[in-house]
């Protein structure tokens, strides 16, 4: 067999051009192959790497089996059969995050690695955000967006990794200084055939971590593991566990700050924040530098983003919400925010059940819908608004809206019906709401 297909890198992605470029500096050429007839990264490869031959359309279970190592990208389930063959055959199918394990074990620098259903984005960021007041050098990726590879240009003190399910499955050597699972909602279960299964694959990032962190709120985040078990939760905490306490975020029975001092919205967020404590926490970054961070982040893009106070009513803009489970969570979480709640939702619900939101919804004083499946979210409530476009939506929110009140869009749906992505919802909303501020709420 050629030396040129001992490596073969599985997909085209974001992620298969950052295999290419780490292979291709290490001195190896790998093989590439991607069953769609325009991958993502085609061009690109062509230009920068003309040396890397590309295999488009059905994988070659041969040339598979022949290999000494597959580097499978995320979106690639390990249950393709070609793979499978491959993987009888005995060859090694990996993913990009365990070539970086194995790159990273010799390097002072430590990991943070956060997993979950929800929420990974804003604990990414929240612990970058206080590594960066600590004064600590950083590098963020994984399914936040960036691969892991493109992290090992520029050394660094923390690598803080957002992992998801389908790169947790191909890695197996991480040695995190602390990691966590922020919690367990059904997804992605056309790659799954349980919740079971889906669940033991994100814990499987608890054996990789000296310290792993679970939430005392979900019992699924729970294992029995050989590794320091800490917690963080919404509750009274002991020991070096993380909670809150008469209104305050502690660390045991230290007092690290008011809760309402805290500039993100919704139970959910303070769970976010009080985990990303405790990450922070582990690599000594100061209460001081956490806290700071704490009172000033207003939140991630489009994840319950606060955009504005308008006469009194607040705007908040969480069109990352394409599930009913992120949408029940604003909803439930901004329970505890004053004021009333006047929701916007609807798009493609991609045939979800939205059932598990009636209960929810019978809180919501005011429900707007728009998209293609916004009448079936309305006819869950008794009466609804139905409007054609975002315009008429807020316009219609702020009709109804009294001072206290919070105007919410969570969709529970997907954008693709109306908007190209779920950034492309949320800015058209914001761009709305700031009409309101320029005329004063007067008008358009
Ligand atoms: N695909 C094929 N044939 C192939 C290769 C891929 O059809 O041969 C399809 C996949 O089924 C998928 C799409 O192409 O629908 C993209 O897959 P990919 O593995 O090439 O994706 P990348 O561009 O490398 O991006 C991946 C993550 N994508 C997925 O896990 C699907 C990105 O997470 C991540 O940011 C990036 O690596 C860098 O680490 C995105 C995502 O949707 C945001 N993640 C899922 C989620 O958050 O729910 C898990
Ligand atoms: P992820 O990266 O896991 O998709 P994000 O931080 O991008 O998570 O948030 C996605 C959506 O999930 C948000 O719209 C929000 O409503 C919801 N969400 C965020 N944090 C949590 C949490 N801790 N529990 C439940 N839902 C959450």
């Amino acid at each position: 067999m050629s030396d040129q297909y001992s490596h073969i890198v599985l997909g085209l992605g974001a992620t298969g051009l950052s295999v290419v470029r780490y292979l291709c500096a290490q001195g190896v050429v790998p093989l590439v192959m991607d069953s769609r007839q325009i991958p993502p990264s085609a061009e690109l490869l062509a230009n920068t790497y003309p040396q890397v031959t590309l295999m488009k359309g059905d994988f070659d279970a041969d040339l598979l089996c022949q290999a000494t190592q597959i580097i499978i990208s995320p979106g690639i389930p390990l249950s393709t059969p070609e793979i499978g063959q491959a993987i009888e055959a005995g060859v090694e199918v990996i993913g990009d995050v365990e070539l970086f394990a194995r790159a990273i074990q010799d390097k002072p620098a430590c990991v943070i690695a956060i997993t979950g259903s929800n929420g990974k984005t804003t604990v990414t960021t929240l612990v970058a955000e206080m590594t960066k007041a600590a004064g600590m050098t950083y590098a963020v990726g994984g399914n936040i967006g960036i691969p892991v590879l493109d992290l090992l240009m520029t050394p660094v003190d923390l690598y803080i990794l957002e992992l998801s399910s389908f790169q947790l499955e191909t890695t197996h050597s991480l040695q995190c200084i602390a990691g966590t699972c922020l919690n367990i909602f059904e997804d992605h279960m056309d790659r799954y055939s349980s919740i079971e299964a889906y669940r033991q694959v994100k814990l499987g990032l608890y054996a990789q971590s000296e310290r792993a962190f679970f939430n005392r709120d979900d019992k699924l985040t729970f294992a029995n593991t050989c590794v320091q078990m800490n917690s963080f939760g919404l509750r009274q905490a002991e020991g070096n566990n993380w909670g809150l306490d008469e209104g305050y975020v502690v660390k045991g029975d230290t007092r690290i700050m008011p809760v309402s001092e805290l500039v993100l919205v919704g139970k959910h967020n303070q769970a976010n924040v009080i985990a990303a404590m405790a990450l922070a926490d582990v690599v000594g970054i100061s209460h001081g530098a956490m806290k700071q961070v704490a009172r000033e982040f207003s939140g991630v893009a489009h994840r319950c983003e606060v955009v504005n106070e308008v006469q009194g009513v607040l705007y908040i803009n969480d069109s990352k919400a394409t599930n009913v489970g992120a949408t029940l969570a604003a909803l439930e979480g901004l329970e505890t925010h004053a004021g009333n709640v006047i929701l916007i939702a609807g798009g493609d619900s991609k045939d979800a059940d939205f059932s598990p939101l009636i209960g929810a919804l019978a809180n919501v004083r005011a429900l707007i819908t728009l998209g293609k499946d916004g009448d079936r979210i309305g006819q869950l409530k008794a009466d609804y608004y139905p409007v054609i476009g975002m315009k008429e939506a807020v316009l219609k929110a702020r009709e109804i809206a009294t001072v206290g009140d919070i105007v919410l869009l969570s969709p529970a749906c997907a954008s693709l019906d109306m908007y190209v992505n779920f950034m492309a919802r949320g800015d058209d909303f914001k761009a709305q709401v700031r009409q309101l501020v320029n005329h004063d709420g007067v008008g358009y």
